[in-house]
């Protein structure tokens, strides 16, 4: 089912997004062990995380737990396995992985390997260095235990292929019932579902906070494009001193203004994590007006007593809990009403 019907149809027991907003975009109480990531589809990953926080393991292996669900996921045509390659016909992967204290691992534009977030966690646990990329990433992957894959599935490959007939670029920017053309028809290809990266977030039950983000980017992209996923400070941030933050939607935008690290400052002058999402989303609204009622970006942020929130530019923005008190999927507030 794709996520619009899916949030139509079963909002999972939360209001109904007509009328007044869920109260849920931000918890009442603190929670901890919690686990939060983007989307619908983070249920499945935070599920598989669950396993690990409630049984007082580490949020950092909750988080390469969970990410691996969606990354193998080959219906979901925006991460891992079966997402949609570049206009070269590859399949290109982002993906970054943070703990509480500031350890991180990063790689990009790494092809043929289904689990980019183990490989980033691999980068910050077995390198002295940060970020991996393309054929470096590959080798150190290969080098590590990881198998070459063939990661364009059939069904992704059909649509590349039908994609190449055109070219067209008029891509669906996951914003409801909108349906958005580019004014520059070189950069921002098209297609539907085209935003849909899992950034996840979650505190063990020791107060241990990590971060993971994970990502084939955006469909039918040039070649050697990297989004904000796994630029640390962008797509991901975590300080275990204050919170973490993790984003979705056009990557391009969210670097300029290194989205994830610039939430987890407001939550640090001390913004709940809701407040401390709209500051930036407004921040980037403001910049450029015009670019921001075509685009979709959503940031998701989890403090480090367990109080979660969120904000996007646009509708259609959905994110994942789970914790002990509740497991649901909640339509996320938005700029643009
Ligand atoms: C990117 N931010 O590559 C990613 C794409 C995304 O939801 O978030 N999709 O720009």
């Amino acid at each position: 089912m794709i996520r619009r019907s899916f949030l139509k149809n079963t909002m999972l027991g939360i209001p109904a997004m007509s009328g007044a907003l869920p109260s849920c975009t931000n918890n009442k109480k603190p929670q901890k062990p919690i686990i939060i990531s983007t989307w619908d589809f983070g249920k499945a990953a935070n599920s598989e995380g669950w396993k690990t926080l409630s049984a007082n393991g580490h949020a950092l292996d909750a988080i390469e737990k969970g990410a691996r669900i969606t990354e193998a996921d080959q219906s979901n045509k925006t991460v891992g396995y079966g997402g949609y390659p570049d206009r070269d016909g590859k399949v290109t992967l982002d993906a970054c992985i943070m703990d509480e204290k500031g350890n991180c691992g990063s790689v990009m534009c790494l092809e043929h390997i289904k689990h980019p977030i183990s490989v980033a966690r691999m980068v910050m646990e077995k390198t002295p260095h940060v970020i991996l990329v393309g054929d470096g990433a590959l080798q150190f992957a290969l080098e590590n235990g990881f198998q070459k894959e063939n990661l364009l599935t059939p069904d992704s490959e059909a649509a590349w292929k039908e994609w190449l007939k055109k070219a067209n670029y008029a891509p669906v920017m996951n914003i409801e019932n909108k349906t958005y053309q580019s004014p520059d028809p070189g950069f921002f290809p098209g297609s539907i579902d085209n935003h849909d990266t899992i950034g996840m977030l979650a505190l063990d039950s020791q107060g241990r906070l990590s971060g993971g983000c994970t990502t084939s980017g955006m469909a039918f992209k040039m070649h050697g494009r990297v989004g904000d996923s796994p630029v640390i400070g962008a797509g991901l941030f975590v300080d275990g001193e204050v919170g973490a933050a993790t984003s979705t939607g056009v990557g391009e935008e969210v670097i300029r203004c290194v989205g994830s690290h610039l939430v987890v400052e407001y939550m640090r002058q001390g913004n709940s994590p809701r407040e401390a999402c709209k500051k930036v989303v407004e921040r980037i609204a403001k910049r450029d007006p015009e670019k921001a009622k075509n685009i979709q970006i959503g940031f998701l942020a989890l403090d480090n007593k367990g109080n979660y929130g969120a904000y996007a530019l646009q509708k259609g923005f959905s994110f994942a809990v789970k914790s002990a008190d509740e497991e649901i999927v909640i339509p996320g507030e938005s700029y643009f009403k």
